[in-house]
């Protein structure tokens, strides 16, 4: 069969139907819009809290590219770069209570910043010396989920908990816009709209599921798929993080009312590679790319604001300062005793892990000094 039979054709890739009416405050030019629904919502954010917005979104981009040049250095196995999603991420993340819980892929550092954690929390995965970040009561962020679409099922099932606690906490659950393809996305979702669980399904489409564009997958806006289920969407630029933080707001208040799942579907652009195994050149056209790199959320906050010229060597140094720690954070881990790979896989081993466990300590004995 001819390659070409099976490649998405060039109309599917531009498909038309992801685009559309989009809630937007600032406009890539930094113009603030008005809108008689989310202004209010957002009455309370000054040019100060923008300012704070912005800073989460330099130190953001700051560590994920310091991430990135760890792994080119070969510190790192892997990682899931989030260059220009920083404002689906810090716009939502920052809309949240402590109490609240977050479930999230693989690619949402930018909330986990926001969520607490530590630089060598952000490290240890991917420099592959644990099996999880960091403690998720401690930061009220489970440890990211690299198969597709199951956190969302966590997020429902931990919703309903809060009900059944009697607490107002609501849950937001992060995926991708290929996520939305998946049937666990659809069954917590469904279980969400039949108990009315306080839940935020935050979908950030940053267009691409790896290689394959949203327009392939998708005939409809990927927000259009929520309402079948009997569950609000809202479809707003990822890239405004004072829009993402307007719909997430009320998406949360939504879920503490007790008027349960909203389905957010952020409007974004994944400027780098899906992670750093990827190669995006075979597949990207750099039309787009340029196109989204005019609609960068940085750019347009520093367009909107005036910020001091000392705000904002403050601002660069805590972004360094970041991730320098992140750095010797990922240096400083130790390394894990090869044969722990064994270890919490199962509660009672199988004869055949028992084996493999056995036939790997042989094999580490052959190099002088046995497993170390
Ligand atoms: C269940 C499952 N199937 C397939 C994969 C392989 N895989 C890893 S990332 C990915 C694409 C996900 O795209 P999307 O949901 O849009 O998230 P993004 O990476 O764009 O943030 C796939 C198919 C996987 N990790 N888990
Ligand atoms: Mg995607």
């Amino acid at each position: 069969m001819l390659r070409a039979d099976v490649s998405p054709s060039r109309a599917l890739r531009k498909n038309k139907a992801q685009t559309g009416d989009l809630v937007q405050l600032l406009t890539p030019d930094g113009v603030r819009r008005e809108d008689p629904v989310y202004d209010p919502v957002v009455a309370d954010v000054d040019d100060e809290q923008l300012t704070g917005l912005y800073e989460d979104m330099v130190v953001v981009r700051r560590f994920d590219t310091e991430a990135v040049a760890l792994q080119r250095q070969g510190q790192l196995g892997l990682w899931p770069p989030l260059l220009g999603q920083e404002a689906a991420q810090i716009g939502s993340a920052r809309a949240l209570r402590d109490d609240d819980f977050v479930f999230t892929s693989y690619r949402e550092n930018g909330v986990a910043y926001c969520r607490g954690a530590q630089p060598a929390d952000l490290m240890r995965v991917w420099r592959g010396t644990a099996l999880a970040g960091w403690d998720p009561r401690s930061i009220g962020m489970a440890t990211p989920q690299v198969m597709i679409g199951s956190q969302t099922l966590h997020a429902t099932g931990y919703a309903l908990g809060c009900v059944k606690d009697g607490v107002d906490s609501a849950v937001v659950a992060y995926f991708g816009d290929g996520a939305t393809s998946k049937g666990d996305v659809h069954e917590a979702m469904v279980f969400a709209a039949s108990f009315q669980a306080p839940v935020v399904f935050f979908c950030q489409n940053n267009q691409w599921a790896i290689s394959e564009p949203v327009g392939l997958q998708a005939q409809r806006p990927i927000a259009d798929r929520a309402p079948g289920l009997g569950i609000p969407s809202i479809r707003v630029d990822g890239n405004d993080v004072l829009a993402v933080m307007a719909a997430t707001r009320v998406a949360l208040d939504r879920a503490r009312r007790g008027d349960g799942p909203t389905f957010i579907e952020a409007v974004t652009y994944r400027m780098g590679p899906h992670t750093t195994s990827d190669d995006p050149t075979r597949y990207v056209d750099p039309a787009d790319k340029e196109l989204w790199a005019a609609k960068d959320p940085i750019a347009r906050l520093e367009k909107f604001l005036t910020i001091p010229d000392d705000r904002v060597a403050d601002i660069t140094s805590k972004a360094d300062a970041f991730a320098t720690a992140m750095r010797e954070a990922c240096y400083a881990l130790p390394d894990p005793e090869p044969l722990s790979v064994f270890d919490h896989v199962l509660v009672e081993p199988t004869p055949d892990l028992i084996r493999q466990r056995s036939q790997y300590a042989a094999y580490l004995e052959m190099f002088e000094g046995g497993e170390g």
